[in-house]
């Protein structure tokens, strides 16, 4: 199994894999072998390993990881936290810290695409024990909460000795968000296909205008980008229907962005010159003009 220099690892030879396996599904549909992400850590911390980078299967990178060392000593590193998500059930949250004496952390979302471990630290707290009674906790308290994997996955994480470090979001970088490089905004490093379409799915038209009326145009661009390097891997056409781009496709697509965009921004303008048209009669009537204007 020793291909493309990858050690896979049989899941009976982990340290306590079948307690991931049989940890509760997390929203349903994710295959229960993802717990077992959160107990490579402390696996690896026996195996001798001071640290471990947990990355999605989703991500491509990029460019190398040349300032990664500056992140080594921390306890826990996500790139994408956000801090105070307003929709979450923060009182559900505090009773799950509060029954694990977890310290009260802000309740916070941490994307789980790119995480650094500290192993000895996460070994020495016990990392895994405390994931699954939070996402069982979580599981009985808030069914209706949704991501419960990274839900819990911050919570346990900001209750470690240092609480949650960020690594800086081109380590994840999510798709949508794609902004011109600046000197605080260098380059990307990893390119995280997050949703429901991936990178191997095929696009069609009707893809690409829906992902521009979400404000997404950018998001079919990035399928090019996997795919040329997808294909220079052995027996590609093995595992993948979708083809490369070629330049014509890539024009393509990009002519669908623009026509989808031009019909919003149109449609937009059309909905402003009746409604100043409309608030004109009005005032007609009621002596809005000068609002309209
Ligand atoms: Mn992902």
């Amino acid at each position: 199994m020793g291909r493309y220099d990858i050690n896979f690892l049989p899941s009976q030879d982990i340290h306590r894999a079948d307690r991931a396996l049989n940890l509760k599904k997390m929203d349903g549909f994710w295959p229960t072998e993802i717990a077992l992400n959160w107990l490579m850590p402390e696996h690896l911390h026996i195996l001798g390993y001071p640290y471990s980078i947990k990355i999605d299967y989703d991500m491509l990178c990029v460019a190398a990881y040349d300032d990664i060392l500056k992140y080594w000593p921390w306890d826990v590193a996500y790139a994408a936290v956000h801090v105070n998500v307003k929709s979450w059930p923060t009182k559900a949250f505090s009773r799950v810290n509060k029954s694990l004496r977890l310290r009260q952390a802000k309740t916070m979302y941490a994307n789980a695409g790119f995480v650094i471990f500290n192993n000895a630290i996460c070994h020495e707290v016990g990392f895994y024990d405390r994931f699954e009674s939070a996402s069982n906790l979580l599981i009985e308290s808030t069914p209706e909460v949704g991501l419960r994997e990274q839900v819990a996955l911050a919570m346990v994480s900001a209750s470690m000795p240092a609480g949650i470090n960020k690594v800086p979001s081109r380590y994840n970088h999510r798709i949508p968000r794609y902004r011109r490089e600046t000197e605080d905004d260098p380059a990307l490093v990893n390119i995280h296909y997050i949703g429901k379409k991936k990178p191997w799915h095929a696009l069609d038209q009707v893809g690409v205008e829906a992902l521009v009326q979400r404000g997404r145009g950018i998001s079919p661009f990035f399928s090019p980008v996997w795919l040329e390097f997808a294909s220079s891997i052995d027996d590609f056409s093995e595992y993948c229907q979708v083809q490369p781009y070629t330049a014509m496709q890539v024009l393509e697509l990009a002519r669908d962005v623009v026509n989808e965009s031009d019909r919003l921004l149109k449609r937009e303008r059309r909905e402003t010159r009746l409604l100043r048209e409309r608030l004109k009669e009005l005032g007609d009537e009621s002596g809005l003009t000068e609002i309209a204007a």
